[in-house]
């Protein structure tokens, strides 16, 4: 089938419903019997596709360079939902009250929700979750950075919902207007999740910063512990992002990683203001100019020190990811084996 030769502004169309039947007639082919000149076609058609706002489904022709970055990042995106529950988790035996702890729990659960999402959307591109999570245990896909840092007091689970929430709201509200259509959708039910986690973790700082001295002192020491690495969890800067240029024509990236930090500091301190928590920034300044916070120099040998694997707790959480999923063998043989029995059943007509 040939690329569609119409203009850009005709191809284009809404969202496809999830259980679209077959690839529509003006979709270029799956890749296979073509020569260098019909992919460079595919190629054009699909960038058309992408500059006209429509959405990209699993059986569409993609470069495979597209197919590449989605994995990359829609399996970051997962393991790093998984693997945030820990820094959290480690708070459920240790809520200040009954209340606190339920939330806590939904929220952890929410969390691996959202990996389960993730997984499910990246599995849509024809990788196995399997092969995701050996990639995470080899150490050969990454995880956010963010969740390499300890949470040393119950006012860290506040800083979480605050400050980490807030940035992943950040960036992942337009991701919901990611070009390719699974993304996009997981995105919408994963932000609403994420902004009752937002106003959770405000509250958790709000009642500390309004409570004792020394409850004051420990939301004011988390803040301080949890601000820098918030913002380094937006990427490195624009000038040394290697793949924001092409996500952004891909329209899999709406905004720069720096666009996104700035609008998560022009967001977050007014609430920090509104609070009573300061910020640890000394240049941190309003610029009447530009209506934006400034902050000051991100200290970006931390970040890479990181992502070598060198913070404070990437040995601990990667070790413990992978006893999880040891000890979670039993359970995905169990499923296995009756999803097996399930499907003999239906074949035989049998099933229960
Ligand atoms: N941490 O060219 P760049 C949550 C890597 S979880 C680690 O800018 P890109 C939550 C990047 O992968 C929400 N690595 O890349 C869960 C690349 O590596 P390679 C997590 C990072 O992809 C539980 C290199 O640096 N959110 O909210 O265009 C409890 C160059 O970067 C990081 C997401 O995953 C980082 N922070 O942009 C509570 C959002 N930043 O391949 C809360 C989805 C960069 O060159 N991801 N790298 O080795 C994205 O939006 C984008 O992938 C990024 C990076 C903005 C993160």
């Amino acid at each position: 089938m040939q690329p569609s030769s119409q203009p850009a502004a005709e191809v284009g169309r809404p969202a496809l419903p999830e259980d679209r039947p077959a690839p529509p007639k003006d979709r270029p082919a799956p890749p296979g019997e073509t020569s260098p000149r019909e992919d460079a076609q595919f190629a054009a058609a699909f960038q058309a596709l992408v500059d006209a706002e429509a959405r990209i489904e699993p059986r569409d022709w993609m470069p495979e360079a597209y197919r590449a970055t989605l994995i990359r990042q829609i399996a970051q995106h997962a393991h790093s939902e998984i693997i945030g529950m820990q820094p959290e988790g480690n708070y459920i035996t240790r809520a200040p009250s009954l209340r606190r702890k339920a939330i806590l729990i939904a929220k952890v659960q929410d969390e691996a929700g959202h990996g389960l999402y993730l997984y499910s959307a990246a599995e849509t591109l024809g990788v196995s979750r399997d092969e995701l999570l050996d990639l995470l245990h080899s150490g050969r896909q990454r995880y956010s950075s963010i969740f390499n840092y300890p949470t040393l007091t119950w006012a860290d689970i506040g800083a979480i919902g605050w400050l980490v929430d807030g940035a992943a709201i950040t960036n992942q509200v337009p991701l919901s207007r990611c070009s390719y259509g699974p993304y996009a959708r997981a995105m919408t039910r994963i932000c609403k999740e994420e902004s009752f986690h937002q106003r959770q973790g405000y509250e958790i700082l709000w009642a500390l910063a309004h409570g004792s001295g020394e409850q004051k002192a420990m939301a004011q020491d988390a803040v301080d512990r949890w601000w820098w690495p918030s913002l380094m969890m937006f990427g490195p800067p624009d000038d040394a992002s290697p793949h924001s240029a092409q996500s952004m024509t891909w329209k899999i990236k709406r905004f720069s990683n720096d666009e996104l930090r700035q609008k998560f500091v022009d967001m977050t301190v007014p609430q920090a203001q509104a609070m009573g928590i300061s910020l640890p920034d000394p240049d941190l300044r309003f610029e009447e100019s530009s209506g934006h916070w400034r902050h000051g120099e991100i200290d970006w040998s931390e970040f890479a020190r990181v992502l070598a694997g060198d913070g404070p707790c990437n040995a601990v959480r990667m070790a413990r990811r992978r006893e999880a999923h040891q000890a979670g063998a039993w359970v995905r043989e169990a499923a296995s084996a009756y999803a097996a029995k399930h499907q003999v059943g239906v074949l035989t007509g049998s099933a229960a």
